[in-house]
């Protein structure tokens, strides 16, 4: 397998679908040197049928807004792999959902949770649909609209959605709802990041957050150095955001920035608890806007239009946001400022240009398909819970996640230790996912 090869039969098949093209180009490339080592992988063609998703579902999805006028946007679910499970991955509700985000976030989703160690296939859905400044009727009616079209393509046992981007328990609760009124079917497992008093599991809002602060710890440790003391510079304000900010102040860091849309608040004593609630607000609200903490806590918070987390001092930086976040440039600025590791939260947070900064110029980095998979694993431990009509409690929770995001850490240490004896995050996480799924799909012949 040539990587050059396959991505120029990619770009020309699938032009402009860019988000799609960097995230194999980042796999392939990584796991290339591996992957020629092993003849039957080339000769079932693995690579080939990896890299397409099994099926694509896309529909309309009509809806009634606040003013009576009638609203058309589409609906998508891409199911990437079920090597090695059920279709499992988040909704996104965002107005820059394309073919090409869900086809990049499923891939990468599928390695993922193949990185969980639970049994998990690939997959990633949703809308164009743009949730900032809608009323909650609004959200409402899409989400029932949404799900008119979604139910038929899923199932507890054969594709199970859940939240991200746009999506969170509000969303959720109106898609289950609407789900059971057509398929009448009762069983909760059909969705993950549910309310937790009819399924959901304790700690998954919290789990990506706190999983990704285990998995940097443990990277901190291996590198003998400790997250207590540390400057975090966080973006975003959303549920991932929130979870991270939670459990680094937790464990000793100081959150000196969380970011916006709009800018970045600088938090030079450290985020407070009151903070951390008051993100769940800003959320709620739909307004998209990190001023409003700034105009809440006047004193403690400093607010600067159209600046991003990365222009704040810190000595770790966790983007919590969305794909490509972070750019070469924010990466100088960064490593200017005195930041010494970057462990990506966000889905393909980082660009390319922004990676191989950091991994030539001493930045420990760590990629988000290894960092974030706390919140997948969670919703897996959702799906045993659900499937035994059992629930466990949040310490119990907690203790799975932890041991989840240290075997994680380890596989990529396995995967990932050069000659020189550094790791590369990057690879360890690639090579450790791909020899997984690959290993079941030749198990599972030509299909
Ligand atoms: O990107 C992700 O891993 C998620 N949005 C969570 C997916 C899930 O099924 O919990």
């Amino acid at each position: 397998m040539k990587t050059n090869d396959i991505m120029a039969r990619l770009r020309a098949k699938y032009p402009g679908e860019n988000e799609y093209l960097q995230a194999v180009q980042e796999v392939l490339e990584s796991v290339e040197e591996v992957y020629n080592q092993h003849p039957e992988f080339e000769k079932a063609k693995i690579v080939e049928r990896m890299v397409e998703p099994d099926r694509i579902f896309t529909f309309r999805v009509t809806w009634v807004d606040d003013n009576g006028e009638v609203q058309t946007n589409t609906g998508y679910r891409v199911q990437f792999n079920s090597a090695i499970g059920p279709y499992k991955g988040g909704l996104r509700f965002h107005r820059a959902v394309t073919p090409s985000m869900l086809k990049f976030l499923g891939f990468e989703q599928t390695f993922k949770n193949a990185l969980t160690t639970l049994p998990m296939g690939g997959a990633k859905g949703g809308s164009d649909f743009d949730p900032v400044g809608k009323s909650n009727d609004e959200i409402m009616r899409f989400c029932q609209a949404f799900m008119l079209e979604l139910w038929q393509c899923i199932g507890p046992d054969q594709d199970i959605p859940a939240g991200d981007v746009g999506v969170g328990g509000r969303e959720i609760g109106y898609l289950y709802g609407m789900y059971k009124k057509l398929a009448r079917q009762y069983n909760t497992g059909v969705l993950t990041g549910k309310g937790s008093t009819w399924g959901g599991s304790i700690l998954r809002p919290e789990a990506t957050g706190f999983g990704a602060l285990y998995f940097t710890q443990n990277l901190l440790h291996k590198a003998g150095k400790d997250i207590k003391g540390c400057r975090v510079a966080v973006s975003g304000f959303g549920n991932v955001a929130w979870g991270a900010c939670k459990k680094a102040t937790e464990l000793g860091a100081k959150v000196v920035a969380v970011s916006g849309p709009d800018g970045v608040c600088e938090i030079p004593d450290g985020i407070t608890p009151e903070m951390i609630d008051y993100m769940l607000v800003m959320r709620a609200s739909n307004r998209n806007r990190v001023e409003d903490m700034a105009e809440k806590f006047p004193g403690a918070c400093k607010f600067t239009a159209g600046k991003k987390a990365w222009s704040v001092k810190c000595d770790v930086a966790l983007p919590c946001a969305f794909q490509n976040e972070l750019s070469e440039d924010d990466a100088r600025e960064l490593k200017e400022n005195g930041c010494w590791c970057c462990c990506e939260v966000s889905n393909m947070g980082c660009q390319p240009g922004a990676i191989h900064f950091f991994q030539h110029n001493g930045v420990l980095f760590a990629p988000g398909k290894a960092v974030n998979a706390g919140g997948v694993a969670t919703s897996g431990l959702e799906m045993t819970q659900n499937a035994s009509h059992i629930s466990w409690s949040g310490a119990e929770v907690d203790a799975k996640l932890h041991f989840i995001m240290d075997s994680i850490h380890e596989q990529c240490v396995k995967y990932g230790t050069q000659p020189d004896g550094t790791i590369d995050y990057v690879k360890g996480a690639n090579i450790a996912g791909f020899m997984k799924v690959a290993t079941a799909m030749l198990e599972q012949g030509i299909v």
